[in-house]
């Protein structure tokens, strides 16, 4: 298992720079670069990753993507003086030469083709590319939006040559449309494009029809090519977890990459002159965590564009603090997408349901007046699990005493307790993250475990069940949300807002639980906001090992990652797979992909339409008047 991230800067690639006065190229700045790579310094991130040096890519992996016309034309522009360079610019719409650019942009591809290396070579497990000019806005034959080459193309067309693969995705996080990429790798099944972009119904740069969520690819490579276009600026946090959580992720893990690439654009981000979003740093860090539980981990971020220079840097200091695996900050501010950003996560789930299973059962969107139109090997386990010395028998018990007294005559469960209490009081005062207890009544040491914690002064704590659990009520209403997965439909406790019963029972291939992960679990969760999760998995569980996995490695991008795991009859496989999620350096294969059956998506659009005004991260589609 690979591990380490690795970080590639060239200060070369800041030679490249506007000569003369233009408005609409002055902003593409060196100092994005050399300015990034300060923050990351100052933030002891580079020390922390793996160096790796930039090289410049070779006219024959250039050729892999652009015509040899173009490559002269570049090459060309090295001895041009101001005049002749102003010029051939003036032939693209939005680029710049400089002697040096032709220079630069072929150390920016190749700093995205060694990035490619380290990582399929197992040097690294991640990365990122610091790099410009830019590239997503680049074409076979023509530079455009200041991109020469098409970085992130030519990276992904070098990996499948290289390496042989056979599938990629890219997310093309940038406020821009790269509709360089899509044509690129439009009529190509193996690659799949993600974009989200400001849209304004066509009226923002470059004004593409093309960029609209009906472009779905060509030929063969229908499908495979995903424009979220955003028709309103001001879009946030909110709207770009709910585009992951109901559009990227679902589709992604069906897709299954072998190698995930990032246009790794900041100007998405709040500040940016070009975007106007309101996406603040810390949501780089949740996208990057989701994007780090594909491919084996395997994840290339190349800097697209970006130009308010401090919003810019601290969310690439957010994006390699994730890949370094740090604990992703919590996201604060009302979780809700706006009407308009639903909208268009409608629309593309519409446009897509035709080519991806997850969707199929997708119903089109109708606009009418019914939508309300208003806004354990044990070098395996995290460290808890080995350091923590159990607490003192009577300090448990008269812990316990004070409230579960009669649930605990047994010396066993005692004893268990108090394991339990000493791996969360480690959490609770942040000596560790997370951790695992074992608990032969798991039920017990849940109830004991967020009665403490709710003690303690945490405000939510969220507590997933997996298995069949005689649930001890609580009576901290609000304070704890608790869903249930289990097989069996339990009875009445559903009239409270804060207990959740998921009947579940995962399908023979045993992946069909994506859809339960993506549609249902993480926007409650992420609506809930919570500051520690507490999973506890008991017997008769209706998930496999790998669905569990999932569960604790997407939940670790949550509440700061602090999670405690309570497991009852404790196989060995279940506790080394929590493990390794817990520490976040594994996420498992997942296998053919299995679609959710039609009752299953039912069933999860029931809960939705019954839960989303509670937990808005759950809207995916208009609000139907009741
Ligand atoms: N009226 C990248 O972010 N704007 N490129 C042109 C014309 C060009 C952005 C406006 C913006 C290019 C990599
Ligand atoms: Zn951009």
């Amino acid at each position: 298992m690979a591990s380490g991230t690795a970080l590639i800067y060239d200060e070369e690639m800041t030679s490249h720079k506007l000569l003369w006065n233009d408005p609409i190229c002055d902003i593409e700045v060196p100092e994005r670069l050399s300015f990034s790579y300060e923050q990351l310094k100052c933030y002891h991130l580079v020390e922390r990753c793996v160096c790796v040096p930039a090289r410049e890519g070779s006219e024959e992996e250039i050729l892999l993507v652009h015509s040899s016309e173009h490559l002269e034309v570049a090459k060309s522009t090295q001895t041009m003086n101001e005049e002749e360079l102003k010029r051939v610019s003036g032939n693209y719409d939005a680029f710049f030469f400089h002697p040096s650019t032709y220079r630069c942009a072929r150390i920016a591809v190749g700093a995205g083709l060694q990035l490619v290396d380290s990582v399929m070579s197992g040097k690294v497990c991640n990365g990122m590319a610091l790099v410009r000019p830019p590239g997503h806005h680049s074409q076979r034959n023509a530079a455009n939006g200041f991109c020469l080459f098409n970085n992130v193309a030519i990276a992904a067309e070098y990996a499948k040559r290289k390496y042989g693969l056979q599938r990629i995705l890219i997310v093309d996080w940038d406020v821009h449309h790269g509709q360089g990429t899509q044509y690129i790798f439009e009529e190509d099944p193996s690659v799949l494009y993600f974009s989200w972009h400001r849209y304004e119904h066509q009226e923002f740069w470059p004004s593409l029809k093309e960029s609209d969520y009906d472009a779905v690819g060509l030929g063969r490579g229908k499908g495979s090519n995903i424009n979220l276009p955003w028709n309103k600026v001001g879009m946030g946090n909110s709207d770009y977890l709910a585009a992951f959580f109901h559009v990227l992720l679902p589709v992604a893990f069906e897709f299954d990459p072998e190698l995930v690439l990032v246009s790794s654009g900041y100007d998405s981000g709040i500040g940016d002159p070009e975007g106007q979003m309101n996406a603040t740093p810390d949501v780089f860090a949740h996208l990057t965590h989701f994007l780090m539980q594909l491919a084996n981990g395997k994840l290339c971020v190349i800097l697209e564009g970006g130009y308010h220079l401090k919003s810019l840097s601290e969310s690439v200091c957010m994006t390699v603090k994730t890949l370094l695996g740090d604990p992703v900050p919590q996201i604060t501010g009302e979780m809700a997408p706006c009407l308009s950003a639903i909208e268009s996560i409608q629309n593309v789930r519409a446009a897509h349901k035709p080519y991806w299973k997850c969707l199929m059962y997708e119903v089109p969107p109708i606009k009418t007046a019914a939508t309300i139109e208003s806004e354990a090997s044990a070098h395996l386990l995290p460290l808890s699990v080995r350091v923590v010395k159990e607490m003192d028998m009577n300090e448990v018990k008269a812990l316990v005493s004070a409230f579960y007294a009669d649930l605990v005559k047994e010396d066993e469960t005692l004893l268990s307790l108090g394991s339990m209490l000493a791996v969360l009081d480690k959490i609770l005062t942040k000596q560790v993250c997370n951790g695992i207890a074992e608990s032969p009544t798991a039920s017990v040491s849940v109830a004991v475990a967020l009665r403490h914690s709710v003690r303690f002064g945490f405000q939510r704590v969220l507590c997933i069940f997996v298995g069949d659990m005689e649930i001890i009520p609580n009576t901290e209403d609000g304070r704890i949300l608790m869903i249930h997965i289990c097989e069996k439909q339990q009875s009445e406790k559903t009239n409270s807002k804060h207990y959740i019963s998921l009947n579940w029972k995962e399908g023979a291939e045993g992946n069909d639980f994506f859809s339960a992960v993506f549609g249902f679990i993480l926007p409650v969760a992420y609506s809930y906001q919570a500051n520690l999760t507490v999973i506890a998995v008991g017997p008769n569980r209706s998930l496999g090992i790998n669905g569990i996995s999932l569960l604790f490695g997407l939940l670790r991008g949550l509440a700061e990652s602090r999670i405690l795991a309570v497991i009852e009859n404790t196989e060995m496989n279940l506790m080394q797979s929590v493990a390794k999620a817990l520490v976040g350096d594994s996420t498992p294969d997942f296998g053919v992909y299995a679609p959710p059956t039609q009752e299953k998506v039912r069933k999860i659009k029931i809960l939705r339409d019954q839960l989303q005004q509670e937990w808005k991260m759950l809207q995916c589609s208009g609000l139907q008047m009741k």
